[in-house]
């Protein structure tokens, strides 16, 4: 069975339109590159379903010459570049943050992430090609998809600062996992900014703008703010994937496994686990680093006690940052940036 888009018929579904959907943790746990049958999807209004022959891109603002790119040109007149990166939804996790205190939006699980290669044209490359005419500022996209959640509905935008757009990773992407970028994730031209929140990478995107000042769009300048500041890079976060939290597993030795990612090329250093709430821990071995902009995977084979066992995860970056213990310190009012500690119970039963 499929789920609507080409997706897995076991994807949890949040919303059927506009269709929100993230994977069960043992999909997601499946693959350090993520099938793009199990990668989730995030939309703030209906998928927009667009003629590729017709599609244009425009390139305004800052610059000295305006383009007016058709795919074809985007795909003749820039090298291609493959990205491996991580997209992550700033509500990742948000049902922690609901379980604290109830808030609007969907009950994010930690699977609202996933790992794909990207290929597309650099937008360094673009921007330079129109003459881009400053050195400071912001780089703002727009697509086409109305979204009915922001006030007033308007169409979905964000924007980036100039020095992270003219970055060699942020791509305008085509492909996705070596196929042509499907519908729902943003045919035929997307935006790809690896280790920033999902949000900044904006699908179906159909005008670029260099500005003095950041966008003044509602997921910009509104939303996807926490405390006063629009999100961008993404806090050092993991989650434990497998087996399912909830599990009844046989005493005696269990490999457990998830995911560790930081944002904006911060590595992942280290991975801990816990059976004993964080009294003692112990190292995960990392999985396979396939970029900068990747997540890691990790794994670690514990003796489980019989009983009710909980365990917890964290993990480090290259700046010794780690995750906080706790979700309630971490509630705000939108559910954005849970990078409390994972857990998962299991019901370990004696042999
Ligand atoms: N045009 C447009 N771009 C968008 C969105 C959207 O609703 N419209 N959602 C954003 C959010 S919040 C996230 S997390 C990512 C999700 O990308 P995916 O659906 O390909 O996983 O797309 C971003 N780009
Ligand atoms: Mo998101």
């Amino acid at each position: 069975m499929t789920a609507p888009w080409g997706k897995r018929g076991d994807m949890i579904v949040h919303e059927s339109e506009p269709f929100n959907a993230e994977p069960t943790p043992a999909a997601l746990a499946r693959a350090v590159l993520t099938s793009t049958d199990a990668f989730y999807v995030r939309n703030h209004g209906p998928v927009p379903e667009l003629d590729p022959r017709t599609w244009r891109l425009s390139v305004r603002g800052l610059i000295a010459r305006p383009l007016t790119l058709s795919l074809a040109d985007l795909q003749s007149q820039f090298d291609h570049h493959r990205v491996i990166a991580t997209m992550q939804c700033a509500g990742n996790g948000r049902a922690g943050l609901m379980a604290v205190r109830a808030m609007p939006g969907h009950p994010w699980q930690r699977g609202a992430t996933a790992t794909a290669t990207w290929t597309g044209a650099r937008l360094a490359d673009v921007l330079t090609a129109a003459g881009l005419d400053t050195t400071r500022g912001h780089v703002a996209f727009e697509a086409p998809d109305i979204a009915v959640d922001a006030c007033p509905p308007q169409r979905f935008g964000a924007s980036i600062p100039l020095a992270k757009a003219m970055s060699d990773e942020v791509l305008l992407a085509w492909r996705m996992n070596g196929q042509p970028l499907h519908a729902v994730h943003g045919a035929p031209v997307r935006v790809v900014v690896p280790g920033y929140i999902g949000a900044r990478s904006v699908k179906w995107v159909d005008r670029v703008t260099v500005r003095e000042h950041p966008s003044l769009n509602y997921f910009q300048d509104v939303a996807y703010r926490l405390a006063g500041q629009a999100l961008g890079p993404i806090a050092v976060n993991s989650a434990i994937l497998a087996p399912d939290d909830g599990a009844t597993v046989a005493a005696g030795p269990v490999t457990i496994t998830g995911y560790a990612m930081a944002g904006d090329g911060r590595g992942i250093t280290r991975v801990e686990v816990s059976l004993d709430g964080g009294r003692q821990w112990h190292r995960a071995e990392l999985g396979s680093r396939l970029s900068q902009w990747a997540w890691r995977q990790w794994s670690i084979t514990l003796d489980l006690p019989p009983g009710e066992v909980e365990v917890t995860a964290r993990a480090w970056d290259v700046t010794a940052a780690t995750q906080p213990e706790h979700e309630a310190p971490l509630w705000n009012p939108k559910g954005y940036a849970n990078n409390a500690w994972a857990r998962t119970r299991y019901l370990v039963k004696a042999k």
